[in-house]
């Protein structure tokens, strides 16, 4: 056969193994596909046997088709999938898969294609295709409907969740679930199922059943998909699909399903969304670190600070099951941190989403104290106290003395030096920044901040334990705000630039969130707290730190001492307790008398201006910082945006958005801007001018 799959006759079964570490993906060019083919042809050819029976090497049976051939060419005269499932469904020996962990995509779509599927304890199966803004392409849209009905088939689709092996027996995906060793106990079924006649049973033979009327029933899931994710198309394409395995014999509906994925796989959707997974798993890479660098167990944990944060924090470990000490120096501060982690884990158990002993389980894991020296036994010490250098400085002194010594002492400051909190201490090579996101518990990116003399060691424990507590790591520099709040501030500063030129804050707002931000930028200060930031400034004018164009408009808001949402005030207005913001109806006033104020003329500005210098204010910030060395790739800043700041997905992150608009088209706009205006704060990054001038982007860094 080939490397990446063997074949053997095993009495009267042709066992085929798929072996293309790490997840077996369906290689066309790697020959995987071939492999497959070559071994079910040889197989339907020998008398010798009578039934086959695949199975995956590894931890996974596949992660489904390789990605990362997707619109690259593909090596003449390998099979593809599409070749391979067609021959399969004529073959007339049962095939039978044993899905050996994970089965994903053009995986499961390989497993439906066979006739009966045994699965391990460990297996899930999901068609995640929607995810990367394609949809099932090798028949899965036609097959999953057939074996599952329309509406569950749908909503696997759509939403590309895990189906549990438990949930796959239930809904007859799986036939039976092995104990003990798959590859054994498979064989033992296939020999048994033989020996009482085992037929072919061919998931396209069957028809589709649907409990509402066909009509209806698609009519409102195109509704559901036009509404709930706007700026995908792939959901809508499912629906078409969906309504072909319906209402048109197997093979139609087969075309219908290529004609789809193949128009999806080029949107920019879908590029933006494969960007996107692979820069997670990238991120996940520390440039210079030795693959096999010592990492040490974190088994015990303590969080300094029992805010919002502190608790937030504290549940990611108590979740993985590490133990958390959550200390506070006022008795009232901790308990009423212990108490927004309780309520927070009942507020999960009432919504069904948490069993009342896992509750239990992870709150007995949480003990507190008052006292500084209780941590002396964690392996990792995250201090999340308020933001003020002094403070956190007396706390690393205090540390220093008190930790074990190999402890790493992590500070979650958003913006400080951290080399200069690791300089207070004699172990500055334990110190790392841990920058969570909040709401802690909640956000999956963590900014893992090195510091100047960070161990190596201490790196590498920080990464594995940010996956350990399902957090998406990115290993950042140290400077004023690092990646994600270095460029918020730029970002922020343009929002406010354009409502004293003449934009409203709501209409700041709808251009971004129609660009597809979860939330704009006054949104986001108002949900953050007005005060924060008035604090911040009030604090810099003391110390004589002002910028050049110091819009006052957030000061006469929190003048007023409207907060936000907090506060039921801020550039919204919100009904009590809600979160839902309206307009403020005396905002246009205020903002009027402080463009007024410095006598600038307000003019209208359109969506298309708002939504590029919000834009290109996040890219030439990012450029700078991708030239300083902070962050360690273009896609690590994308993953930042993507997962802390609600950047829309399918646009790949800033600067994979800005490689589609093409770099010079962003300089061009740069310097439009420029011109206009109050415009001459505007300056091209030298790096972004470099890069451009070389006719790269910044996906070739
Ligand atoms: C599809 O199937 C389309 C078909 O319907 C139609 C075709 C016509 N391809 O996640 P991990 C790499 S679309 C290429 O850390 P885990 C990954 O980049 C596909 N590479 O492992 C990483 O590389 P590196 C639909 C892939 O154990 C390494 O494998 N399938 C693929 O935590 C380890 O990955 C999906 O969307 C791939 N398909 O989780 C499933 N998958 O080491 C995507 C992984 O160089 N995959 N890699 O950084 C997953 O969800 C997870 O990888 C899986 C394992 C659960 C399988």
């Amino acid at each position: 056969m080939s490397e990446v799959v063997s074949y053997e006759v095993r009495g009267s079964i042709g066992l085929i193994h798929i072996n293309n570490p790490p997840v077996n993906a369906l290689s066309v060019n790697k020959g995987v596909l071939q492999g497959l083919l070559d071994a079910i042809k040889s197989g339907d050819h020998d008398p010798r046997v009578s039934a086959f029976l695949m199975i995956g090497g590894g931890k996974n049976f596949s992660g489904g088709a390789d990605i990362s051939e997707f619109g690259k060419p593909k090596v003449p005269g390998m099979a593809t999938l599409a070749d391979l499932l067609a021959y399969m469904d004529t073959v007339t020996k049962p095939i039978v898969a044993a899905l050996s962990g994970p089965t994903m995509g053009g995986g499961f779509e390989l497993a439906l294609t066979c006739h009966y599927r045994l699965a391990g304890a460990t297996t899930v199966v999901a068609l995640p295709e929607v995810k990367l803004g394609i949809l099932p392409g090798a028949g899965g849209t036609q097959r999953l409907p057939r074996m599952i009905g329309a509406e569950r088939a749908l909503d696997v689709m759509t939403t590309g969740n895990f189906i549990s092996v438990i949930e796959a027996k239930t809904l007859g995906i799986v036939d039976e679930v092995i104990e003990g060793d798959l590859l054994d106990g498979a064989l033992k079924w296939v020999k048994r199922a033989l020996r009482a006649g085992l037929p072919v049973a061919r998931v396209s033979e069957r028809s589709v059943e649907t409990s509402l009327d066909p009509k209806t029933f698609i009519s409102q899931a195109r509704e559901i998909a036009q509404k709930k994710w706007s700026g995908y198309p792939a959901p809508l394409g499912i629906v078409d699909c969906v309504e072909a395995a319906i209402t048109k014999p197997f093979k139609e509906g087969l075309q219908i399903e290529r004609k789809n994925i193949e128009r999806l796989i080029s949107t920019n959707e879908s590029k933006s969304l494969r960007h996107l997974f692979f820069a997670e798993r990238q991120a996940n890479k520390v440039i210079g670190l030795a693959k096999d660098v010592e990492v040490s167990a974190i088994e015990t944990v303590a969080v300094i600070g029992a805010g919002m944060m502190g608790a937030g924090i504290a549940m990611n470990f108590l979740n993985a099951s590490i133990p958390v000490l959550i200390v506070d120096t006022s008795e009232a501060t901790l308990q009423k941190g212990i108490d927004t982690i309780k309520k927070n884990y009942s507020a999960t158990v009432e919504k069904g989403r948490l069993s009342a002993e896992e509750r239990d389980r992870r709150v007995a894991l949480l003990s507190g104290s008052t006292k500084l020296s209780a941590v002396s036994e964690a392996d990792l010490v995250i201090e999340a106290v308020y933001e003020e250098m002094e403070v956190k400085k007396a706390i690393f002194l205090e540390l220093d003395t008190i930790s074990k010594p190999k402890a790493i002492l992590a500070t979650n400051t958003s913006t400080l030096d951290i080399n200069q909190i690791a300089g207070v201490t004699k172990r500055p090579e334990q110190v790392i920044g841990l920058h969570f996101f909040s709401p802690a518990n909640v956000m999956r990116l963590l900014e893992v901040v090195r510091a100047d003399k960070t161990s190596p060691q201490v790196i590498a424990t920080s990464m594995k334990v940010a996956k350990k507590i399902k957090k998406t790591p990115v290993c950042v520099g140290v400077c004023d705000g690092f990646v994600g709040n270095r460029m918020i501030h730029n970002y922020l500063r343009e929002a406010e630039y354009l409502i004293e030129e003449g934009a409203l804050p709501q209409e700041v707002d709808q251009a971004i969130e129609s660009f597809g931000f979860a939330m704009g930028p006054f949104r986001m200060c108002d949900l953050a707290g007005l005060d924060i930031g008035w604090a911040i400034r009030k604090r810099k004018k003391s110390e004589g730190v002002m910028s050049d164009r110091y819009v006052t408009i957030p000061d006469h808001i929190c003048e007023r001492g409207w907060f936000g949402q907090k506060t039921g005030r801020g550039y919204y207005t919100y009904e009590s307790g809600s979160r839902v913001p309206q307009d403020n109806p005396e905002i246009a006033a205020i903002i009027d008398a402080a463009s007024r104020e410095k006598g600038i003329k307000r003019r209208t500005i359109e969506a298309s201006e708002i939504i590029d210098r919000l834009m290109f204010a996040l890219i030439n910030e990012g450029a700078d910082i991708l030239a300083e060395g902070i962050a360690q790739r273009a896609s690590d800043i994308d993953v930042i945006y993507a997962f802390g700041y609600g950047f829309p997905r399918y646009r790949g992150g800033p600067m994979f958005y800005a490689d589609t608009l093409g770099l010079s088209a962003v300089i061009d706009g740069i310097q439009r801007y420029s011109k206009q205006p109050l415009g001459d704060h505007w300056a091209v990054s030298p790096y972004l001018a470099k890069l451009a001038h070389e006719n790269r982007t910044f996906g070739s860094i």
